[in-house]
């Protein structure tokens, strides 16, 4: 099916790559035009449209995954490569941020709302530096669906402080999210931190745009999450769960 939405059809145009356009193209003609218009809502910084159109998605009985994948993550996808491409720059991200926040606001208690007994504890946090929080929100609300209890420790989180929330919580698995190539090293260091002060034995993960299995195995993490599902699938391999 061709592209309904006219926005999307014009946004498209500063995808460039053609390996960067044809999978978002794809995702957009196969997907419901409500999802087009959801997508858009982010691309635009429409915040209200963003709350509307997704309550109205779930009103109408769309699976919120397919909401979060071809509507609110494949707008910010275009948002990204129009963020790398010098076409829109942070006052703009930052508009486009809240929109898809609104979005995820109505998707949240239905992810988390899991009902079942908790399986473990993981602590998350964005690391030291950085300030990107909306893909380790999205890991947090499908763990939470998942049956973990999550402790969200938010952005710029030094090492202390996941120390700190560790003991507190006596949890066994760490998630770390690092959006920029300078804050990436902070796994790193705060791994290094967990063993100087006898907490070796947890549990890490990462996960970013910056990074990937190798840079993450390199940094000593004991797992990799590519998105959400994986930060899942990790966090279950480290219990013994499937
Ligand atoms: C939105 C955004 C912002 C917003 C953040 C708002 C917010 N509240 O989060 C604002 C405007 C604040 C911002 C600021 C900056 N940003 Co910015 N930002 C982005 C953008 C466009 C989208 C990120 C996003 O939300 N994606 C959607 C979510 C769903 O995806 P995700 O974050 O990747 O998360 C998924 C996976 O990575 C994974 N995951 C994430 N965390 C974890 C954790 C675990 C444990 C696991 C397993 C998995 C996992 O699962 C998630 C869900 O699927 C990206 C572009 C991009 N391609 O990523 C640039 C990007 C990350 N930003 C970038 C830059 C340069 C900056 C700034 C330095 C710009 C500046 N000059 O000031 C500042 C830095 C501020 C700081 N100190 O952190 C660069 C980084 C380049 C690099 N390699 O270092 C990017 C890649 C854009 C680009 N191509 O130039 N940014």
């Amino acid at each position: 099916m061709a592209i309904q939405n006219k926005g999307i059809e014009e946004e498209l145009e500063w995808v460039e790559d053609p390996e960067e356009n044809a999978p978002l193209r794809a995702i957009f003609e196969k997907a419901d035009p409500l999802m087009e218009d959801i997508a858009y809502a982010v691309i635009t910084g429409d915040k209200e449209a963003g709350d509307e159109l997704t309550r109205k998605a779930i009103d109408d009985g769309f699976d919120v995954h397919t909401i979060l994948d071809d509507g609110l993550i494949a707008g910010m996808s275009v948002v990204g490569v129009k963020f790398r491409d010098n076409i829109i720059f942070v006052p703009e991200v930052l508009v486009c941020a809240r929109a898809m926040k609104a979005g995820m606001a109505h998707i949240d208690p239905i992810l988390s709302d899991s009902g079942i007994e908790k399986i473990a504890t993981v602590i998350m946090g964005t690391v030291k530096g950085d300030l990107h929080d909306i893909g380790k929100n999205l890991c947090i609300m499908m763990l939470n669906g998942a049956g973990f209890e999550v402790h969200d420790l938010g952005v710029d989180t030094d090492s202390d402080e996941f120390i700190e929330a560790i003991r507190e919580h006596n949890a066994k698995i760490v998630g770390m999210s690092a959006l920029l190539t300078t804050t990436m090293v902070n796994i790193g260091t705060t791994i290094q931190q967990f063993k100087e002060v006898g907490l070796g034995d947890v549990k890490t993960m990462a996960g970013g745009a910056a990074l990937n299995q190798e840079l993450a195995t390199e940094m000593g993490c004991d797992g990799y999450g590519k998105d959400a599902i994986a930060c899942v699938e990790r966090a279950k391999e480290f219990v013994g769960v499937s």
